[in-house]
């Protein structure tokens, strides 16, 4: 496995390619355009830019996260069609840069949802957590700002600015989509940007979605083994792959990941880890990423991975936030840096496991 860090660019993080550089067996980064809104093209001298800076740092891209998807692909209104050529030219651009992974999400309106960005723990250490009942009682709009007010000052990945603008507008267009057609949706795009994956060998790794149950009515595709089954095989074809992102797929406990794992073999391009806690249906807190600090057996996750063969970069995901430090709720360097000794740790004891059998 490659292991990566997720980066936000020099204007929006608070960590430095210098100090993800020093982190061991940090070899590459997962990073993004986040200034280019949704729908946008992405032109190539931005992308060899953002390379160029990577690479003096001593780092490669490994992979994309994300290149949103612009609501009316996932609604299918007429005007998706601009908005697809958008996305097929910037596949174009970043297969040309020879990147050549794009994690991608198709939730509606929302990326993401928490109800508390900052929940504090025995210990004093934060973390990220939901509550359906606390989310039930939020009107969409205020949580938006809410999540801005508390995001330390950094745009949140998932909640940029631009789409407050329009969440009512949004949730009156989703009116009429339900599971189906979204799927229908994500398979049309699908195909549309196939062509261009296959030239230049871009690997398309969807994001579940998080939490993976219905939220504020909206639907819901990539939450569970089947639905994922189902999409893998409507574009049967290496390129159509999955993020496996054990703290979303895990916020429901009747999921299996390593089971997931399992069945998605060959079609995995990237994964997430980090561990959960459930506490009862609809509530959970994030974890940090050892096994026994959450529900996830975390050592069984990266022997599956392991074991079915993947290679691909793989990343720690959201922990806990320790000592005051300021930075994006869920991507601090403690975050970050203990996540990757963590998921070396687990790596390690795995292969040597794996030599004295
Ligand atoms: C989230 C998402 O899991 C995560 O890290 O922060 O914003 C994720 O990056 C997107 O859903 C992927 O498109
Ligand atoms: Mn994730």
């Amino acid at each position: 496995m490659k292991m990566t860090l997720r980066w936000f660019g020099s204007k929006h993080d608070s960590v430095t390619l210098e100090q993800i550089r020093q982190i061991p067996n940090v070899t590459g980064v997962i990073t993004t355009l986040y200034d280019i809104p949704a729908g946008e093209v992405w032109p190539l001298e931005n992308i060899l830019k953002l390379k160029e800076e990577v690479e003096e740092s001593g780092l490669k891209i490994e992979g994309i996260e994300s290149v949103n998807i612009h609501d009316s692909i996932k609604i299918g209104l007429p005007e998706r069609e601009k908005f697809i050529e958008n996305y097929i030219v910037t596949l174009e651009n970043l297969g040309k840069a020879g990147i050549n992974m794009v994690c991608y999400n198709f939730m509606p309106v929302f990326d993401w949802t928490r109800s508390d960005l900052a929940k504090k723990r025995a210990d004093g250490s934060t973390v990220l957590s939901y509550d359906q009942d606390l989310i039930d009682k939020i009107d969409p709009e205020k949580m938006f700002k809410e999540i801005d007010n508390n995001s330390n000052g950094f745009v949140m990945p998932g909640w940029e600015p631009e789409r407050l603008e329009h969440v009512k507008e949004l949730f009156e267009k989703y009116k009429d989509v339900n599971n189906e057609k979204l799927f229908d949706n994500l398979v049309y795009f699908l195909n549309r940007i196939r062509p261009v994956c296959e030239k230049y060998n871009i690997m398309m790794a969807i994001h579940p979605d998080d939490p993976a149950w219905s939220v504020f009515n909206l639907p819901r595709i990539i939450n569970n083994k089947e639905n994922i089954l189902k999409l893998l095989k409507a574009v049967d074809a290496k390129f159509n792959g999955l993020t496996l992102c054990t703290g979303s797929l895990g916020s429901n406990p009747n999921n299996d990941i390593c089971d997931i794992i399992r069945a998605a073999k060959g079609r995995i391009h990237f994964a997430h880890v980090r561990n959960i806690i459930h506490h009862s249906p609809g509530k959970f807190d994030e974890a940090a990423h050892l096994s026994k600090d959450g529900s996830l057996d975390m050592y069984e996750i990266m022997k599956t991975l392991c074991e079915i063969g993947f290679d691909g970069p793989v990343r720690p995901d959201h922990g806990r936030a320790i000592w005051g430090e300021v930075a994006m709720p869920g991507y601090g360097l403690y975050d970050r840096a203990l996540g990757v000794a963590y998921l070396n740790g687990l790596e390690e004891a795995i292969k040597k496991s794996n030599k004295t059998k």
